[in-house]
């Protein structure tokens, strides 16, 4: 019986990316008071998102924009909302969008999938079979209630944020999705383990963009100390799935900074970093 080549998936938070270009030369035009009244606006409505652990500012590095703002939320709905009061401040007339990134948490469950699987034909049920399907659900509802805290998290309070998209290639010669799944599960259990060397000097945060955006996924990396991103992909590199089928997109490197210290950045000023308190996650739904 061929079993389905399709990994499970949990699929959590709607998540967007919204790098923006600010126009320093209209900004410096402004009357200071004018100034300072869009500031204590975009101070206002910012520090409110941020406040919920699930919005957060960066500075970015270099030519590809000055802000960056992601985002976590329930829905498409709810992003949606978010970016629409974005668009609605007024210092959005000083900002232009110059990328964005739409994708959704997800969790791979290549260790998991192949026993779901064997599980439901031990059972005698044929792929894809209303009592199969049933049964897969079952044990991915489970699955999602345990990972719920991953799959809705909120911005790890990091100094330092690298984003950056990704696909599996698809070559004439080498195409990750032709390989039988148990092959990459293999790799993708040796990716793991580089991966969990680096536990607690980064926290990597994996959301799936297929049909949302022009890359598979994108890899949203937080720690401490911004070299810690050039050691780990660089010694993932090396690793069998990452030197044969990974193919990258731009990288978008920024400092985390809190929506009290927009004053500082529009005054031309690179804000440090303090956590900024977030409300208890217990009280929110
Ligand atoms: O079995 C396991 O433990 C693996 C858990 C795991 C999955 C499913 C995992 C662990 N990742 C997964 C999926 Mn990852 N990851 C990246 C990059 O690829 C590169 O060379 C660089 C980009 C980094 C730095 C990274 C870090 N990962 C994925 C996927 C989806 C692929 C798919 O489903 O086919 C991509 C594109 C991807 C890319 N990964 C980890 C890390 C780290 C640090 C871990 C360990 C996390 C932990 O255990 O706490």
């Amino acid at each position: 019986m061929a079993m389905p080549a399709v990994p499970y998936t949990l699929d959590g938070a709607a998540t967007l990316h919204q790098m923006l270009r600010f126009h320093w030369d209209k900004w410096h035009a402004q009357p200071a008071d004018e100034r300072e009244a869009i500031v204590a606006e975009a101070s206002e409505v910012l520090g409110e998102m941020e406040a919920t652990g699930k919005s957060a500012i960066f500075s970015l590095l270099g030519h590809r924009g000055d802000l960056m703002v992601l985002h976590f939320r329930d829905s498409f709905d709810a992003l949606n909302e978010a970016e629409m009061r974005v668009n609605s401040l007024r210092l959005r007339g000083f900002l232009e969008v110059s990328h964005s990134y739409l994708s959704v948490v997800e969790l791979g469950l290549y260790a998991s999938t192949s026993k779901i699987h064997a599980d439901l034909a031990e059972k005698g049920f044929a792929p894809h079979s209303p009592e199969w399907e049933a049964g897969a659900e079952d044990v991915l509802d489970r699955q999602r209630k345990a990972m719920a805290p991953r799959l809705w998290p909120d911005v790890p309070p990091h100094r330092y944020c690298c984003f950056y998209p990704m696909d599996r290639k698809r070559g004439e010669e080498k195409n990750w999705y032709v390989l039988p799944l148990a092959d990459r599960q293999r790799m993708m259990h040796e990716h793991g383990l580089i991966g969990r060397r680096y536990q607690g000097a980064v926290k990597q945060i994996i959301s799936g963009s297929i049909g949302f955006d022009n890359w598979e996924w994108g890899v949203d990396l937080f720690a401490d100390d911004p070299l810690v991103f050039k050691k780990l992909i660089y010694e993932m590199r090396f690793d069998e799935v990452s030197a044969i089928y990974a193919l990258f997109g731009d990288f978008y490197v920024g400092l985390r900074f809190g929506a009290s210290q927009l004053g500082e950045f529009f005054a031309g000023k690179s804000p440090t970093w303090e956590a900024p308190p977030v409300e208890d996650s217990s009280e929110r739904p």
